[in-house]
């Protein structure tokens, strides 16, 4: 049997339903066009997105993100925010999802092969509801290790962090890089050697009562954790500075914990073999990750 004709074994749930332009269609025939340009050149957007009893946490900037990513590759949503909104509701209900996960994606559309973008024809869309595991459950309570990555950050004058586009190779090779040292995520950093982001999540460090983050300006995706973990902080009236980071500020922080949709807050125990504090999950980062899970229960 060839290799492509085994059975996958991380195959989704066959009852799952997709919305794919328009309709809601079984997982099986959820299919895209080879001649997609987003297959053929990852030409494409995309917004992961989490839900809490039934609502959509931050959906408005998720939506935001997604038309500002596709208006910096020059692509036409193909229907409005308003519709984009509905169309995710409906595929949560298809699917029964209150607390899940949502992969919203737009691709540049079939058309022919060429790189150019007027080759394709319309964009296609298509959103998936489900469940993510990124990371085991037990790390939530006990910090995760990390690493840093060879793999530097794209330079955001190649292809912007700031554009969720549907090649991320550049964070895949780290993940790789991870993956090798037998940790689940890893530290970019950007061109110029400062602290960038990690392969799916933003990075926050304390160190004497002050609450770090690397800068947009450092190459990073305006992530919507981040900006809620920012809100969080703040309303603790926690000092917080948007700085230049460096390996330095990593391993001399007493807490350092992760943000993303997927992952929402888990702390970060240990960088590189060198434990983080003492080791455990700190204050501030246990404290910031019940006000988040109070912040996405309460939020509208
Ligand atoms: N940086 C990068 C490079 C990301 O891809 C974040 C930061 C966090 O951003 P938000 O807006 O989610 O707080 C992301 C988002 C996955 C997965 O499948 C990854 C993300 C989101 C959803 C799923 O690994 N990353």
């Amino acid at each position: 049997m060839a290799k492509f004709d085994q059975p996958n074994v991380h195959a989704p749930n066959p009852n799952l339903k997709v919305w794919l332009n328009g309709r809601l269609v079984p997982v099986g025939e959820a299919a895209i066009n080879v001649f997609d340009h987003g297959v053929l050149y990852g030409d494409g957007v995309f917004e992961g997105l989490r839900s809490y009893g039934g609502r959509v946490f931050r959906l408005k900037q998720h939506l935001q993100r997604l038309e500002d990513s596709a208006r910096a590759i020059r692509l036409v949503m193909p229907m409005p925010k308003e519709e984009m909104t509905e169309a995710i509701y409906r595929t949560m209900e298809a699917n029964g999802i209150r607390d899940g996960y949502i992969r919203l994606v737009v691709t540049r559309g079939v058309g022919t092969l060429g790189l150019s973008p007027n080759r394709a024809g319309c964009p296609s869309v298509f959103i998936i509801a489900s469940q993510i595991d990124l990371y085991p459950r037990e790390l939530y309570e006990k910090g995760m290790a990390i690493v840093s990555t060879s793999i530097v950050r794209n330079h955001p004058n190649a292809l912007s962090a700031r554009i969720k586009s549907c090649n991320y190779l550049n964070n895949i090779l780290a993940k790789i890089e991870a993956q090798d040292a037998g940790v689940h995520e890893a530290i970019m950093y950007n061109h110029c050697g400062y602290v960038a982001e990690c392969t799916g999540d933003n990075i926050f460090l304390v160190r004497n009562g002050v609450v770090q983050t690397p800068p947009i300006t450092a190459g990073i995706l305006e992530g919507i954790t981040r900006d809620a973990v920012i809100e969080l902080v703040r309303q603790r009236s926690l000092p917080i500075r948007e700085m230049d980071l460096t390996r330095h500020d990593l391993y001399v922080a007493d807490e350092c914990f992760l943000t993303g949709s997927a992952a929402e807050v888990i702390p970060v125990t240990s960088i590189d073999g060198r434990p983080i504090g003492n080791a455990q999950p700190g204050p501030v980062t246990l404290q910031l990750i019940a006000d988040f899970r109070e912040l996405v229960n309460r939020e509208e």
